[in-house]
């Protein structure tokens, strides 16, 4: 058998993907079609821990034996039948271990199998010596031509777990053969890192439908994703109103949740956010708490969490302030007085319950706080401590990060994943693969799992989440580009080009330092336009125009493409917005570009329609709220409309930036999604020097959502005597196109009077304009 090792070899991390005896680099994943002769590939994800294969392999017969044990996960054996139904297989001749019945032509062993006798018989029949598996969900599947030529399959699980997830491995090695699907001979042994794996519905906004919920639901079963945590911030008998019994309606759906997540070997956490209105140390507040729990124990639920984030810790009763106001940290000793009676009076007095979970309200800063530590002393062990790295949504989460918390909390932590979350930004989509984790955020590390906290859009959650159980299943392995692929290739099959396109361009995030790959592809190319066009070499700006419409071709066809190919109704409710807003970039886009090809070549009149196509294009986009990461496109738009911005690629300077990453030139970058922002004062400014004296009369100030309500321009030669042209006295922010009398001028200012808000002043784009008389 080859083995075939993937990256870090020494540490026996093996890929998943595999081209017949050759190593080879993960690349789009295939499990297609092959006649008996040629190589094929097998890609199985989340990337297992090894995996070796051989070039043989058998078909697979219309009957099959399946032989279990008692106890088998039903789960599994359903998963199972079903596959062998959709490979082909009408008749599985069903029995037990102790008495198997052999007749057959290919055999499968599914279960535990943890009695030693039962492993000496497997290992009779299939030649299949190595079968132990160790470690907790983990499992073996492997293939072989046993004794008395029948054909063996083995999947056999540490737990019922292990088990279920043999069989989702066994799924995806399957290589269809004209209707009869081949089984390569393989030896796969996996297992998780992260003990807990899973997503926490812990956003604000509209939660997600029980649908929503139920499909979530069958997408980490088949991802290996052990654990959903139901915190809804907006589900008002979550936080809100969480005193409240839910309604009967509702607690139906929650008991089919809790018994859909059993049957997708997910965890189901019931999660109360009481910290708003409760007081801590009364006893009706805590029994309202367990009754509360109660239903939901009845219901099925075996885990709890009580979380704390984002309240006013302050003690609001004055029985509280009686009770814990002579503590070094109030706070932390009320909140710990609930966590750990409720842990005592609920968790413990529950047979099978699993370990209380909290979220404390200091939750993601840098250092000790006096509440850490008082609630690290205070909190009793067992309870788990959620944790979302440094920063709220943590650009980087490392191991020395973990090594530092967990010695302030000095309890297990569970990272809070807040990616990829949009709930802070509601007209965006975050879907780039996962980036930025340490691959030993371990127990070892004080780490016993990672939630993601997903998007309000459940279904395209599902691009970054692949990568989210990826990366959690077998982090040593991660590689985010790759896993993205598989992503797209699974969730859009022949669609993968152009939800590719789409993705790349809903890409930029704080963990990825903003990356716009569309912006990367398209900038070049627009560069090489206008420098033709300026020189009016119209062969070269013919050429550069051709490549760009290419790329606007691409923008305008993936939409019409999706939406014919994906068959997933409810992604493409999710991102109708998004769609719309990129078939319109690539239609104006194409625009743009003809406009420009016409006016060079003398042909007004198509110089003219161009430009009406454009201007109503831009209208229409205008209307659209939600964004796209391909920021150098607009600005593209702009510059073909109204001629050339004089400030884009020129030095800026600022009297100040909010935070060292927002400098000054990012307001003259000429991408639309990049921001300067300045401190939180009203006499704030930002300045651009042209390079030279230009005769200008128009400025574009393309405001973030700090604004300056009033403001003025001014104008310099020399960057020290300024002369004001424009004087804002009451501006509502978005686009402000300021005119005034042509005026020579190589420096321009935007010097701030009032701030809008409490923030600072902020722009995406500071445009400035030569007058064209
Ligand atoms: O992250 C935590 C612990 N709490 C909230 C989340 O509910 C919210 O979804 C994210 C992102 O906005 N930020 C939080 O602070």
């Amino acid at each position: 058998m080859e083995k075939v090792v993937k990256r870090k070899a020494i540490k026996a991390v093996v890929s998943a993907c595999l081209v017949s005896g050759l190593l080879a680099p993960l690349d789009i994943p295939k499990i297609g079609k092959a006649k008996a002769s040629e190589t094929y590939e097998i890609t199985v994800s989340p990337i297992p821990k090894s995996l070796e294969k051989t070039d043989k392999g058998f078909p697979l017969n219309p009957k099959v034996g399946l032989v279990t044990e008692t106890g088998t996960d039903p789960a599994a054996v359903a998963e199972l039948k079903q596959a062998l139904k959709e490979a082909g297989v009408t008749t599985v001749v069903e029995s037990n271990i102790k008495n198997p019945m052999l007749q057959a032509p290919v055999i499968i062993w599914l279960g535990e199998f943890s009695d030693p006798d039962e492993m000496k018989i497997i290992q009779q029949y299939t030649g299949l010596q190595d079968l132990e598996m160790t470690k907790k969900e983990g499992y073996i599947v492997a293939s072989k031509h046993g004794t008395n030529n029948k054909k063996h399959i083995v999947i056999s699980g540490h737990d019922e777990t292990g088990t279920y997830y043999g069989t989702q491995t066994f799924e995806q090695i399957m290589v269809e053969r004209k209707g009869t699907d081949w089984i390569p001979e393989v030896e796969i042994k996996d297992w998780p890192t992260m003990p807990i794996r899973g997503s926490i519905e812990g956003f604000y906004g509209a939660p997600w439908s029980h649908e929503d919920r139920l499909r979530q639901l069958a997408f980490y079963g088949k991802h290996k994703m052990n654990s959903y945590i139901y915190a809804p911030k907006d589900d008002p008998y979550h936080r809100e109103r969480w005193k409240e019994p839910y309604p009967v309606g509702k607690i139906a759906e929650l008991a089919q949740l809790v018994k859909t997540a059993k049957e997708n070997h997910v965890t189901f956490t019931f999660a109360i956010s009481p910290g708003n209105t409760i007081t801590y140390s009364s006893e009706s507040d805590l029994k309202a708490l367990i009754d509360k729990a109660q239903a939901m124990w009845d219901i099925g639920v075996r885990s709890f969490a009580l979380y704390l984030d984002d309240i006013d810790p302050s003690l609001h009763s004055p029985e509280d302030r009686a009770m814990f106001g002579g503590d070094p940290n109030p706070p932390a000793a009320a909140q710990a007085y609930l966590l750990n009676r409720f842990n005592e009076e609920f968790i413990k007095k529950h047979s099978g319950a699993e370990r209380l979970i909290t979220v404390p309200t200091d939750y993601y800063q840098a250092g000790t706080t006096p509440y850490r530590k008082r609630f690290a002393e205070l909190v009793q062990s067992d309870i788990i401590v959620q944790w979302t790295g440094i920063g709220v949504v943590a650009p980087t989460i490392t191991s020395q990060d973990a090594d530092k918390i967990h010695g302030i909390f000095k309890h297990d932590l569970l990272i809070w994943d807040n990616y990829p979350v949009n709930d802070f930004d509601r007209n965006r989509l975050f879907l780039a693969p996962l980036t930025g984790r340490d691959s030993d955020l371990t127990p070892e590390h004080g780490v016993i799992g990672l939630t993601a906290n997903p998007m309000n859009e459940a279904e395209a959650s599902k691009i970054p989440l692949f990568t989210v159980a990826d990366y959690m299943w077998n982090p040593e392995a991660y590689d985010p580009a790759d896993s993205l692929k598989r992503s797209l290739k699974e969730f859009a099959g022949a669609a993968f080009e152009p939800l590719n396109l789409f993705v790349e361009a809903s890409y930029a995030t704080s963990l990825n330092n903003n990356r716009e790959p569309v912006s990367e592809r398209v900038k070049p190319l627009i560069e090489q336009f206008w420098t033709a066009a300026e020189a009016k070499d119209f062969q070269a700006v013919t050429a550069a125009g051709e490549a760009l419409l290419q790329e606007f071709a691409r923008m305008k066809q993936a939409p019409k493409q999706l939406r014919e190919k994906v068959a997933n109704p409810n992604f493409l409710k999710e991102v109708d917005g998004y769609l719309n807003k990129l078939e319109l970039y690539g239609q104006a886009g194409e625009a743009a570009v003809h406009m420009v090809l016409a006016q060079q070549n003398g042909d007004t009149a198509e110089a003219a329609a161009q430009r009406l196509e454009l201007k109503q294009s831009l209208t229409a986009l205008d209307k659209i709220p939600q964004k796209l990461s391909i920021g150098v496109v607009p600005t593209f738009l702009e510059r073909a409309l109204n001629g050339k911005n004089l400030a884009e690629g020129k030095t800026a300077a600022a009297s100040s930036s909010e935070v060292s990453w927002l400098t000054p030139d990012l307001a003259v970058d000429g991408n639309n999604n990049t921001r300067w922002a300045s401190l939180y004062s009203d006499n704030q400014w930002i300045s651009v020097d042209l390079g030279k004296v230009y005769s200008i009369d128009k400025v574009k100030l393309y405001w973030e959502a700090a604004y300056g309500k009033q403001y003025k321009i001014q104008v310099s030669k020399d960057g020290n005597q300024w002369t004001d042209v424009y004087t804002e006295l009451n501006s509502n922010g978005g686009t402000d196109e300021i005119q005034f009398p042509a005026v020579e001028a190589r420096y321009v200012k935007m010097q701030g009077i009032k701030r809008a808000s409490d923030w600072g002043y902020s722009l995406y784009e500071f445009s400035v304009f030569e007058s064209q008389n």
